[in-house]
């Protein structure tokens, strides 16, 4: 494992329903640490682009529709094997099938109002947080990896 950097989206169903501090909190309770953090409205085009893998697909208009609808809070997340672990703590993508404990099992009912993304792949969270972030908004957090993270 190597230390890797994650995109996290709270989406607009955590925003709106007010489950950020939880979602957040969560990350942070498990280690991991916020190199970048900003709310957002995202327009069409990020969205259509973000969500590129799934043109085409009978649900991919209303995940446009809905990742737009209201703000989301994006996080850069920085932690040893932060890709895999990240997905580990939202769960299956739906909500019945995620273990119990994990976010979408405890907060979630829906495929469709699922309340986070994480980056699948090392590969898929470079190209997505380049659609979120600049990379002059990621902050160092190189002291705490070096507190907070032992191998
Ligand atoms: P995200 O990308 O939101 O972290 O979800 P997952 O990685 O867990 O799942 P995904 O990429 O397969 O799906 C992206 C997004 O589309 C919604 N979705 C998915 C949907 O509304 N209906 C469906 O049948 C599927 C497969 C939910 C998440």
């Amino acid at each position: 494992m190597a230390i890797e950097t994650t995109l996290i989206l709270c989406k607009p169903d955590a925003v709106s329903r007010g489950l950020v501090g939880d979602i957040v909190g969560r990350i942070e309770r498990r280690g991991y640490l916020i190199v970048a953090m900003k709310l957002m409205q995202l327009d069409g085009e990020r969205a259509r682009k973000h969500y590129g893998e799934h043109e085409g697909k009978p649900f991919f208009a209303g995940l446009v529709e809905f990742i737009t609808s209201g703000p989301l809070v994006a996080l850069a997340v920085e932690g040893e094997g932060a890709v895999e672990g990240c997905r580990q703590m939202i769960g299956a993508t739906d909500p019945l099938k995620a273990a119990p404990g994990s976010i979408r099992a405890d907060l979630a009912q829906t495929i469709g109002r699922n309340l986070v993304h994480g980056s699948d792949s090392i590969a898929s969270a470079k190209r997505e947080l380049a659609i979120f972030f600049d990379p002059s908004e990621h902050v160092s957090r190189k002291h705490d990896l070096e507190r907070w993270i032992k191998e």
